[in-house]
C-alpha cells in the first residue's frame, strides 16, 4: 500500500503546455470521484501554462464509455492529447475486472491508432476510501499526475518533428 504523495514531481522538469491543446474526457459513474481527478487535471494543465481555451472536456456515463468518449472528442476537435479520467470500485461481482480490461485495452488501441497520447487516468480501487486518497487525498491527484503525463508526451511527440 503506498504511503507516500505520488503526485509529487520537479516542477521545472515540466515542458510548457502554453501551445498544447488537451481533451479530458469524464466518466460520470462515481462523480465525486471524478470530478476532483478533473479539478486537479484542469488545475495542472492551467498551472503549466496551457490555456483554458485549449482545454475540451466532454462526459460520458461510465469509465467503459472513455475511449469512446475520448475518440469522439479526438476527432471532432484539434487536440494534441485526450485525458481519460474514471474511477471503478471492486464490487461483489465481475463487472470490475471487465469495465478495468476494456477501458485498458480500449486506450492502449487509441494511443495506437490516433499516434497521439490517450492518457490512462483511471482509478481502478478496491473501496471508496482509496479512491478519494488518491483524487486529492492523503495519496496525491490522479488528475494531477495525468496531465503532467499528457504534458510530457506531447512534448516528446512534438521533438520527433
Ligand atoms: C456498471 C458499473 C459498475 C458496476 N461499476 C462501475 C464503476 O465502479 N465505475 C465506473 O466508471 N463504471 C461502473 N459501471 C458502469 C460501466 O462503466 C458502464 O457505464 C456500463 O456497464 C454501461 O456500459
Amino acid at each position: 500500500m503506498a504511503t507516500k504523495n505520488l503526485s509529487e514531481y520537479d516542477i521545472e522538469s515540466i515542458p510548457s503546455a502554453e501551445n498544447m491543446r488537451f481533451g479530458i474526457v469524464i466518466s460520470e459513474w462515481n462523480y465525486e470521484i471524478t470530478s476532483a481527478l478533473a479539478e486537479g487535471a484542469v488545475a495542472t494543465l492551467l498551472k503549466h501554462e496551457a490555456k483554458r481555451e485549449n482545454i475540451f472536456t466532454s462526459y460520458v456515463p461510465g469509465s467503459f464509455e472513455l475511449p469512446l468518449g475520448a475518440q469522439l472528442l479526438a476527432e471532432n476537435e484539434v487536440i494534441d492529447a485526450v485525458i481519460l479520467l474514471g474511477c471503478v470500485i471492486q464490487g461483489e461481482t465481475r463487472h470490475f475486472d471487465f469495465i478495468c480490461q476494456g477501458v485498458t485495452q480500449g486506450t492502449i488501441s487509441l494511443n495506437l491508432k490516433y499516434n497521439k497520447p490517450f492518457i490512462f487516468g483511471v482509478l481502478t480501487t478496491e473501496n471508496q476510501e482509496q479512491a478519494l486518497a488518491r483524487a486529492g487525498g492523503k495519496l496525491g491527484n490522479k488528475g494531477d499526475e495525468a496531465a503532467i503525463t499528457a504534458i510530457k508526451m506531447v512534448h516528446l511527440k512534438q521533438s520527433f518533428r
